[in-house]
């Protein structure tokens, strides 16, 4: 018999894969955790029916949110993982040849459990020295930080790898979440977080620009293909507090970006810098 899976992305549209086999299934206390196996993207992590990744091209995302904040640092030897319990952020930020050490906070220890025993590289760096994995509400954890206001605690980059902002997500696309984060970066710092679809999230990504743009001296929004999600485009907004989010620090000169060992499969210096080559609709939804 075939089977479906069918996400409702919109309400009004949405996407089918065929899938092989369910080789998980599990309400957590947060959320509903599926995997599939799918003849067309491998293994696939649906939370609440919304598709994270699927085997196939989860490299976009990952490479993208974990790595354009890191090469446009100088020098980011400490960085903050809200979500991204699948350890896929985690993985490419330790492509950065000055990073140091990650702690990553991730409220449903469930993912983090899957993901190690079902997608082993995604999650291949999260049993790593550097990465030190809390399972606790991110909100708290940041919110924390930022009122004990020691430099020794704060981040060079605090990534924001959340699921879409309904459920556990919700208070992650929130004004007092953003500056409680921006209070926990250190001099120089960069944020950057995931901010789904610019043709279906127009609202969300106004606001959340608006509130970055306060907050950052500079404030940038890049782009990046992910076939899964809503629409195939998917953004992300980064703020800075020194550097140019939109290049590659001058301290990678002689980094070597296709070495064997890195596997970058989407990211180079030149992506970097396109991705924040915008479209005039985006650039209006922004203005
Ligand atoms: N987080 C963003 C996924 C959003 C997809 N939305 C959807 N399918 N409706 C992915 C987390 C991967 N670490």
């Amino acid at each position: 018999m075939e089977s479906w899976f069918f996400e409702n992305q919109t309400g009004n549209f949405g996407i089918k894969i065929r899938i092989k086999s369910v080789l998980f299934h599990e309400f957590s206390h947060y959320q509903e955790i599926t995997v599939y196996d799918t003849p067309e993207f491998g293994k696939t992590l649906v939370l609440d029916k919304a598709v994270m990744f699927t085997e196939k091209n989860e490299f976009v995302y990952h490479e993208m949110l974990g790595l354009v904040p890191a090469f446009a640092h100088k020098k980011p030897e400490k960085v903050l993982i809200i979500g991204g319990g699948d350890g896929g952020a985690a993985r490419e930020c330790l492509k950065n040849p000055f990073v140091k050490h990650i702690d990553l906070v991730e409220i449903d220890k469930k993912v983090v459990d899957v993901s190690k025993e079902f997608f082993p590289e995604i999650a291949c760096r999260l049993g790593d020295e550097r990465v030190r994995i809390f399972a606790e509400d991110g909100i708290e954890f940041i919110k924390r930080i930022n009122l004990n206001d020691k430099e020794s605690e704060k981040y060079d980059i605090i990534l924001i790898d959340s699921t879409d902002p309904v459920g556990p997500a919700e208070g992650l696309f929130r004004r007092d979440f953003y500056e409680a984060a921006a209070g926990s970066l250190k001099e120089g710092g960069i944020f950057a977080a995931q901010t789904e679809s610019p043709f279906f999230n127009e609202n969300l990504i106004k606001d959340v620009s608006k509130i970055i743009k306060e907050l950052y001296a500079k404030s940038s929004l890049y782009c990046a293909a992910v076939p899964v999600y809503p629409s195939g485009l998917w953004s992300f907004t980064a703020g800075s507090k020194k550097y140019d989010p939109r290049t590659v620090n001058e301290s990678y000169k002689d980094f070597d970006f296709g070495g064997q060992g890195l596997n970058l499969k989407y990211y180079s210096p030149e992506i970097h810098a396109s991705s924040f080559v915008l479209p005039n609709f985006i650039k209006k939804i922004l203005r």
